[in-house]
């Protein structure tokens, strides 16, 4: 027994491990239940009187170098993952996903782009206003609805200051400043006292424009969409304009275009009547332009706005307004290759 008791000694001497697994193999070959050392236990028993004192103290040396053996070669392996063959931290790391513009930068883009080739510049502006350059200025009466805090984010210490519902308070700056021709857009932010669902939101993007110089007409006005929703949306789109009501404009209309999806047939998304509204238009009202110092019995002006989220909705066939702002990556990430 004692020459076997050397023989496994030597074994556990000799033995060595690449991975914590064949170090956890080898602690049960020896230290497990039905391992060695127990074997030797087992034995131990039979034998003789006068050899148990010196076989015992061997078992014994031999179980406490099998332990210090596991203990060595555990803190050489180390953690397992620095000491991976596989790991070679000289490559190069996983390649990082390109980001995306967000869609309500690209179809912004995309109209200062288109009005920009028609000689408008562009216009920018405070998103917190006063009553007059967001309201009286643009002929909206005193009891109109939109001057309701329940449309309208007003400062409650003062209710001459809000936030703007709309960026035509940009182009009433303008007019301050400058006499015709003016030939301008206003992108930006707004902010409507609305419930949030599918189709609306209460901070959402505009873009307006405003066209005021001699000889300006309903024609004009006409032409300059259509060449919009040509350039937006492709040249078989088309147009009609119906008439509606805006303070600010007279006469006022809201333009559709035909529907893409069904190609003016009917389909669910335009609702089976072949057209989607996209914008407001219409001929700037002459009230509004003696409010800001412009002769109206000299110049005519015409303006239009819409809706950047409702733009890119249509080009893009986005059904639910909010997923603009949830930065999703699985919804914004489908908009890498759209700029
Ligand atoms: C000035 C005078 C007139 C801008 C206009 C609209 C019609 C219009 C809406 C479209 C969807 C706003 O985003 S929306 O809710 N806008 O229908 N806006 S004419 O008229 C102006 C602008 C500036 C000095």
């Amino acid at each position: 027994m004692l020459q076997n008791i050397e023989k496994i000694r030597l074994d556990v001497s000799q033995f060595s491990a690449d991975t914590k697994e064949e170090v956890e193999q080898f602690r049960i070959k020896y230290l497990g239940k039905k391992g060695i050392l127990n074997e030797l236990f087992r034995q131990f028993k039979a034998v003789p009187a006068g050899q148990k004192r010196e076989t015992g103290q061997q078992i014994n040396q031999l179980k406490l170098l099998i332990n210090e053996k596991i203990e060595s070669l555990l803190s050489t392996i180390g953690d397992e993952a620095t000491d991976d063959a596989s790991l070679d931290l000289s490559l190069p790391g996983p390649p990082l996903e390109p980001g995306a513009r967000h869609p309500i930068s690209i179809v912004r883009n995309e109209i200062i782009e288109i009005f920009g080739r028609l000689g408008y510049t562009i216009s920018e502006g405070p998103e917190i206003e006063d009553d007059w350059h967001v309201f009286s200025s643009l002929n909206f009466p005193p009891e109109h609805p939109a001057r309701d805090m329940q449309d309208t984010f007003f400062i409650e210490k003062d209710p001459d200051i809000l936030l703007r519902t709309h960026t035509s308070s940009v182009q009433v700056r303008v007019m301050e400043k400058e006499q015709p021709p003016i030939r301008t857009i206003s992108p930006g932010r707004v902010f409507r006292n609305e419930a949030i669902s599918a189709r609306a939101h209460c901070i959402f993007h505009q873009v307006e424009g405003l066209y005021i110089d001699e000889n300006v007409s309903f024609a004009d006005l006409k032409q300059t969409l259509l060449f919009f929703a040509h350039e937006m949306f492709g040249n078989g789109v088309e147009i009609r304009l119906r008439p509606s009501y805006f303070p600010f404009t007279e006469p006022s209309a809201e333009m559709d275009i035909s529907c893409q999806i069904c190609g003016g047939k009917g389909c669910n998304v335009c609702k089976y009547t072949g057209w989607l509204e996209i914008l407001g238009c219409g001929m700037v009202d002459p009230n509004v332009l003696e409010f800001n110092h412009i002769d109206s019995t000299r110049y005519t002006g015409f303006a239009f706005g819409m809706g950047i989220e409702r733009v890119a909705m249509l080009k893009y066939q986005v059904r639910d307004l909010r997923l603009y702002f949830e930065n999703d990556i699985r919804f914004l990430e489908q908009f890498r290759s759209a700029y």
